[in-house]
C-alpha cells in the first residue's frame, strides 16, 4: 500500500496531516474508516494538550480521583481525556471501542468497519510533576463477531500511534507502511509532518527499565541488564547509558529518535506476573510502530504482535526497540541455565548468586 509521495522530505514542515489522511483513503476500503478515526484521535489530541498544558490552572489536574476497573489509580486528567476521545469519536461508524479507562469494551455501530482501542492519557503519574505523558491508540479491522473486536493478534492492526504532550504535542503515526512524525502548529491548530519514514538504529546504547525492581526479575532480565552495566568490559563490548521516564511513550518517542531497549518484564511482584503494560491499547500498538520503524516488540519468549488477548486489559510483558538489543534478551530467554533458575526456587527469586 504505497500511498507515500515520493520526495517526502521536502514535505517536512509542510505536508499537513489531514493531507496525509486524505491521500491514504485512496488507498484501502477502510481507510476512509481509519483515516477519519485517526483525524478525530488527532482533534481530541489538541482540546487534551491544551488541558494538560494548563497544568494546575484548568480545572482537571493530577489529582487522583479514584481507580479505574482494573484497579490502577485514575487522575482527573485520565477521565477527563477519556471522555474528550470517547466525544470526539463518537460521531464516528466505529463498530467498538475500548479504553483503560472502561471496564468492558463497548459496541457502537454494527455496521462500522473498525474498532479502536485507546489508553487515554498514558504515564498520568507524570502530570503533577510536568512531565511528558500520552495517548496511544489501536485500531482494528471489525471481525464478524464484535465480541472477538478486541481478541485479535496484534499483527491484524490497520493503524497505531501515540500522542506526546511533551515540550511538542506530536503524533506518531503508522498506517502499515512505515512510521511518521506529525508535530502540532499550534498557531495554525493542525499537526504538519516533523519526521517521515522514521527508522530505529539496530543498535543502541541506551536502555530503561525500573531498575528498583530488581530482585524481583527473572533470571534473564538479570542477566540481560548486567550485561548492559557490565558495557564495553561485558558480552556486550560496549557502554550503556540508562534511561527511565516512567512514561511509556516519551521512552517510545526517545527510541524511534535515537535508539534504545526498553523493558518493563515480568517480575514477582503480587500482580506484576505479566508486567504491568496492557497488551490491547499500550503494547500491540507500540509493537506495530515499533517494528514499522524497523524496531522488534517481543516479551522474551515470543513477538508481540503475535499474541491475541484473552481479556480486554490483559498485561503483557514488553522489550521493545533496537533490534539487536530485543534479540540479545530473547536468547537470554532461552538460555536452559537462566530458564532452569526461574522454575528453581532456591535461586529465582533470591538472588544467591549475581547471574
Ligand atoms: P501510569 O499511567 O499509571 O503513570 O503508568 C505509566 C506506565 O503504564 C508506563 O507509561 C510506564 O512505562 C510505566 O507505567 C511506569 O511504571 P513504574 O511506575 O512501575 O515504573
Amino acid at each position: 500500500m504505497r500511498h507515500r509521495q515520493r520526495g517526502w522530505t521536502q514535505m517536512i514542515g509542510q505536508l499537513r496531516l489531514d493531507d496525509h489522511l486524505q491521500r491514504y483513503t485512496e488507498t484501502a476500503p477502510h481507510a476512509l474508516a481509519v483515516a477519519a478515526a485517526v483525524d478525530a484521535i488527532a482533534t481530541a489530541a489538541i482540546e487534551i494538550a491544551g488541558l494538560i498544558a494548563s497544568g494546575d490552572l484548568a480545572d482537571a489536574s493530577g489529582l487522583t480521583t479514584g481507580r479505574n476497573s482494573d484497579g490502577d489509580l485514575q487522575r482527573d486528567l485520565d477521565v477527563h481525556a477519556d471522555a474528550i476521545l470517547r466525544r470526539c469519536l463518537g460521531r464516528l461508524p466505529i463498530a467498538a471501542l475500548a479504553s483503560e479507562e472502561m471496564r468492558e469494551a463497548q459496541i457502537v455501530d454494527r455496521h462500522g468497519r473498525i474498532c479502536i482501542a485507546i489508553d487515554p492519557l498514558d504515564g498520568s503519574s507524570n502530570i503533577d510533576i510536568n512531565m511528558t505523558v500520552g495517548t496511544i491508540f489501536s485500531i482494528l479491522p471489525a471481525p464478524d463477531d464484535l465480541s472477538l473486536a478486541f481478541q485479535q493478534r496484534g499483527s491484524a492492526q490497520l493503524a497505531a500511534g501515540f500522542v506526546t504532550y511533551g515540550p511538542q504535542t506530536s503524533l506518531v503515526l503508522t498506517l502499515g507502511d512505515g512510521v511518521d512524525i506529525f508535530t502540532l502548529d499550534r498557531k495554525a491548530g493542525c499537526f504538519r509532518l516533523a519526521r517521515s519514514a522514521v527508522q530505529i538504529s539496530e543498535t543502541c546504547e541506551e536502555f530503561a527499565i525500573n531498575a528498583s525492581n530488581r530482585r524481583h526479575w527473572d533470571p534473564p532480565v538479570r542477566a540481560f541488564i548486567d550485561e548492559c552495566l557490565a558495557g564495553v568490559e561485558g558480552p556486550a563490548n560496549h557502554d550503556f547509558n540508562m534511561r527511565w521516564i516512567g512514561s511509556l511513550v516519551a521512552e517510545a518517542y526517545r527510541i524511534l529518535t535515537r535508539g534504545g531497549v526498553f523493558l518493563y518484564p515480568s517480575d514477582a511482584r503480587p500482580g506484576y506476573g505479566d508486567g504491568r503494560l496492557r497488551l490491547v491499547y499500550e503494547a500491540h500498538p507500540m509493537a506495530m510502530i515499533i517494528e514499522q520503524a524497523g524496531g522488534s516488540a517481543s516479551t522474551g519468549r515470543e513477538r508481540v504482535l503475535e499474541l491475541s488477548a484473552q481479556s480486554l486489559h490483559q498485561r503483557v510483558p514488553l522489550i521493545m526497540g533496537s533490534s539487536n538489543e530485543v534479540r540479545r534478551a530473547e536468547e537470554l530467554h532461552c538460555d536452559p541455565l537462566l530458564v532452569a533458575s526461574v522454575s528453581a526456587p532456591l535461586f529465582a527469586r533470591r538472588g544467591f548468586f549475581r547471574l
